[in-house]
């Protein structure tokens, strides 16, 4: 690997092919494997397929589904709670909501699983796009954008994205995110994949956690009313099918928290920790696919479900360290992809299901690099980056990746380090409206619980930008709705629906859902089974 280091310094590999690109997908990409997927069997989406672990839960019984009966069912449930404005989940799409909903004068309340923060948001490392470059425009991004979606992104809300983006960066940096600038003191912007030019704005390799750090505090200055470690375990529907509230577990008292409210918001983010197709994740613990179950039994309608962002460079050695984020700044930075026998094998600036396609047919074809615990990954090499910028870039530019690294005594400005792809994003999600707004009448949805927005591939740098723009326009247009919504029955009807539609298509898991946490103990008991 390091022989033949000076040679690929010379090396530019070049972007695929249309064809070639398509040709490599199709071989190589964990979305096209046919025996992974199932089609779904009730629900919005019947008919749709969709990876077998997420159609697991879509089609998973609720904690409420136990005690409900003909006559429960349609009687409202009392509220512990009244709120204009309740919103799921505490991470950055629902912080951004939370404080335009109050600032917009709503009465709000912000619930999350875990605390504040607790996030898909703060893994984030490499950067967040945005057109503020004069030599860049909003059209660029979006055609950028379109591009590496596959061409299935939903063009109106790809348009609000790109146009909103340099808003959404200015209200950042009024709050106090403190964006990379360069000696003239100018935002310093840089390259990812698929991007035309360079737009990533960043906070060195830890740009996620910084917007974090000033959305929390700014929920806290304003005073937002926050309930941590209580997550939502079913939505309330009134008697046209309207969302009315949620009722919420208090993992403290283990009690049951009835929010009757005007409008919910679901940020619940991702869905890593299905693990699926046994993908090792980047995701926060959290990450459950608790907002895609939710408003599907209440009736919402889901896009792109079949697709998966595999982030190329998941961390696979040392082992605790497995499916850790390994930023796509690298890469932008020139960190070269080397297979085992020291060469290089795809331009490393491909989209990354291009990447990660290309990493996995290097380890399936033999030129992968076993590590001690039987996993397979390539290099990353990290060291040319400072070869190419001058020595210090990385210590300066990379203090997370150093810092992770060196737990496990590894000092990547000497070291490579070994990378395979790493469940990263859910490409798909609740369908919405450029509100925010679902199928289901009052039911907002921001963040990476919606889908539509990227298409069948996220470019890095979307999803940071994505929570802001959308989760502001949620929150402004939840508190707008409120000033006119009646309240609504806090019913259970539409989950007698759901258990009849369950019983007729003779479904018998015992699977509850949202999961809340990563069934573990599960996965290995069905694997020795
Ligand atoms: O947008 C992302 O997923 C991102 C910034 C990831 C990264 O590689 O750093």
């Amino acid at each position: 690997m390091e022989a033949k280091r000076a040679g690929r310094l010379a090396q530019t590999p070049a972007l695929l092919a249309d064809d070639a690109r398509k040709a490599l997908l199709s071989t190589h990409h964990p979305d096209y494997r046919a025996d992974a997927y199932r089609t779904l069997k009730i629900g919005p989406n019947a008919g749709d397929r969709t990876v077998k672990e997420l159609a697991e839960l879509l089609e998973a019984g609720s904690a409420l589904s136990e005690p409900l009966n003909a006559r429960h069912a349609d009687t409202p449930l009392t509220p512990h709670e009244k709120v204009d404005v309740l919103i799921i989940g505490g991470g950055g799409a629902g912080a951004a909501a939370a404080l335009e909903a109050k600032a917009a004068g709503a009465n709000v309340l912000l619930a999350t699983k875990l605390r504040l923060g607790d996030a898909n948001t703060v893994m984030a490392e490499g950067g967040m796009q945005a057109a503020v470059n004069p030599d860049d425009s909003p059209i660029r991004h979006f055609a950028d954008t379109l591009k590496g979606g596959h061409f299935k992104n939903d063009r109106t809300l790809l348009k609000i994205l790109v146009e909103e983006g340099p808003s959404a960066v200015l209200w950042l940096m009024k709050l106090g995110v403190l964006f990379d600038r360069d000696e003239e003191g100018n935002l310093k912007l840089r390259s990812g994949g698929g991007t035309s030019t360079a737009r990533l704005l960043a906070c060195r390799d830890y740009t996620g956690l910084e917007l974090m750090r000033v959305l929390k505090d700014e929920v806290l200055n304003q005073k937002i009313r926050t309930l941590e470690f209580s997550p939502a375990i079913e939505l309330l529907s009134g008697p046209d099918g309207a969302c009315t509230g949620a009722v919420l577990k208090d993992f403290d008292s283990d009690r049951r928290i009835v929010v009757q409210a005007k409008i919910v918001i679901l940020a619940t983010g991702g869905s890593g920790r299905l693990h699926i197709q046994r993908f090792p994740t980047s995701n926060h613990f959290g990450a459950t696919g608790d907002g895609l179950a939710l408003a599907y039994r209440l009736g919402a309608k889901l896009l792109y479900i079949d697709t998966f962002q595999y982030h190329p460079t998941g961390s696979v050695y040392p082992e605790p360290m497995s499916g850790l984020l390994v930023t796509e700044a690298l890469r932008s930075a020139g960190a070269q992809l080397v297979n085992a026998p020291g060469d290089r094998f795809v331009s490393e600036l491909e989209t990354r299901d291009v990447v990660a396609s290309a990493v996995i047919r290097e380890c399936q074809e033999g030129r992968g690099v076993a590590t001690p615990g039987g996993r397979t990954g390539v290099w990353l090499d990290i060291p040319v980056v400072d070869e190419l910028h001058g020595e210090g870039t990385i210590e300066k530019r990379f203090p997370n990746m150093m810092r992770l690294f060196s737990r496990y005594g590894i000092d990547i400005r000497k070291e490579p380090v070994l990378v395979y792809p790493t469940l990263h994003y859910q490409n798909g999600g609740v369908q919405v409206d450029p509100q925010g707004q679902a199928t289901v009448k009052n039911l907002l949805v921001a963040g990476e619980a919606s889908g539509g927005l990227h298409g069948r591939n996220r470019l890095m740098g979307n999803s940071l930008l994505d929570i802001i723009v959308f989760g502001r326009r949620a929150g402004q247009h939840a508190a707008t709705m409120a000033m006119s919504v009646e309240w609504g029955a806090t019913t259970l009807g539409h989950l007698k629906a759901f258990e009849a539609a369950r019983a007729n298509a003779g479904i018998t898991s015992d699977l509850i859902s949202p999961m809340l946490f990563p069934d573990y103990v599960r996965k290995v008991e069905k694997a020795t089974a």
